[in-house]
């Protein structure tokens, strides 16, 4: 078996090098340590089905043959459990950006001082002609932004800027990768910030402590969305708007954030133009005035029903099932005909468990193949019901490490949300 694999603590260089050698070595498979930084854990929470990889509790060291090891080049920085492999005879491939040489005696290694790590196989990438999808250059182009402060850093390299092109021209979305990232904040932002706090302007709707401030700027300025993050910190309120007003054309950049599930930013930020999710959203208005952009955010604010978009608007339907006695071997081929990675497992209009491809790595033995399903499915199934909010899926996926959540309506199942569906949600693609 070969893996891929990278540092404790994963940030997003060594989240987007791992996903880059998995173009490079497709038949390798990505362990994923099982510390990451907030912000990857945020983004895998909606993009862990995009980025396959598999937890490292679920690897059989003594299967390992080959390591491919990127963004590191010390032992100590790889997870406990793969120390085991410093002793075994394995090949190790190795892709690093820091200066030290390290401990990793790698048989192969490209190792030389750039400004992520992810910049050097994106070099062998484009040598190869290997083709990548706007997700996975948006991921690769967040790595190396967060390793050169967006190409600010003195250890940023030409190749860094020239990767950041490819990847632009390859569909990178740079508002996903603001988002994830923490960005910079400057002077500008600070004094905007100070504006804002002047200008501050808060009130109540139907029980929501709102404010919404209304800034003059002189030009573009980057990293608005930081200022209103802070703003909302600090003033600490349920759900703040920045409108921030160019001079001298009298376009306005409008910003807002939530409180989770006390508003649906997204709504807000549609009806001006724009977009986002119930959190966070943005919006650029060309025509219309603060005061009057003011109106509307305080009708959308007014008009917000927490039950906007729920569960059934996202769950897909109908269900595919399987009973519990169907052998394991005509489950894989349900799964496969259907083109997905799990059913639920349902008697007689009862749920009874969830199988998924997971589940087919429990056993070895060829005869399991002739065994029910219900020997192999999880019976603990975690549900959701159908009036349920987005929020809710989102918090029982992530928090209990699942593919997808069977929708209930009054004790059976009448669909399923996966994180695909979650991850449409975030992109704004909801089914209309
Ligand atoms: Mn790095």
């Amino acid at each position: 078996m070969r893996i891929i694999t990278t540092h404790k603590n994963v940030d997003f260089d060594a989240l987007a090098s791992m996903m880059a050698a998995a173009v490079l070595y497709p038949e390798a498979i990505p362990v994923m340590p099982n510390s990451l930084h907030p912000n990857v854990r945020r983004f895998l929470a909606v993009h862990k089905d995009i980025f396959g990889s598999r937890s490292i509790r679920d690897v059989d060291f003594g299967q390992v043959s080959t390591m491919i090891v990127v963004d590191t080049c010390r032992w100590d920085r790889l997870e406990a459990v793969c120390g085991s492999l410093a002793k075994q005879e394995i090949n190790i491939d190795l892709w690093d950006h820091h200066p030290d040489t390290g401990d990793i005696e790698a048989n192969w290694r490209c190792h030389k001082p750039m400004g992520a790590t992810v910049t050097l196989l994106l070099g062998e990438i484009q040598r190869q002609r290997l083709p990548i999808t706007p997700i996975s250059a948006t991921l690769f182009l967040a790595g190396i932004y967060e390793d050169t402060g967006s190409l600010s850093f003195p250890s940023t390299k030409a190749e860094d800027a020239l990767s950041a092109g490819f990847l632009l021209q390859k569909g990178a979305d740079l508002s996903i990768v603001g988002e994830y990232l923490r960005p910079a904040y400057g002077k500008t932002q600070k004094a905007i910030l100070f504006k804002m706090l002047d200008s501050s302007n808060s009130f109540t709707i139907s029980g929501v402590k709102a404010s919404i401030c209304k800034v003059d700027i002189d030009g573009h300025v980057t990293n608005l969305a930081v200022v209103v993050d802070m703003y909302r910190e600090i003033i600490n309120a349920d759900v703040v708007f920045g409108i921030f007003t160019v001079k001298n054309n009298g376009k306005s950049v409008v910003i807002g954030r939530s409180r989770e599930g006390v508003s649906n930013i997204g709504t807000i930020m549609r009806a001006l133009g724009g977009g986002g999710h119930s959190e966070a959203g943005s919006a650029m208005v060309k025509s219309t005035g603060p005061d009057q952009i003011e109106e509307i955010i305080r009708s959308g604010i007014d008009n917000y029903q927490r039950r906007d978009v729920s569960i059934a608007d996202l769950m897909s339907f109908p269900v595919f099932s399987v009973p519990p006695d169907m052998s394991m071997y005509h489950v894989d081929q349900v799964l496969q005909e259907r083109q997905c990675t799990g059913l639920p497992v349902i008697d007689e209009d009862r749920l009874v468990g969830i199988v998924s491809k997971r589940d087919f790595g429990k056993w070895t033995k060829d005869r399991d193949w002739q065994k029910p399903v219900k020997a192999f499915m999880r019976r603990d199934v975690v549900t959701i019901a159908s009036g349920d909010t987005v929020e809710e899926a989102i918090r029982l996926i992530t928090g209990n490490d699942i593919g997808r959540l069977p929708v209930l309506d009054k004790g059976r199942v009448i669909g399923i949300v996966t994180r695909t569906d979650l991850m449409h949600y975030f992109y704004d693609i909801l089914p209309s």
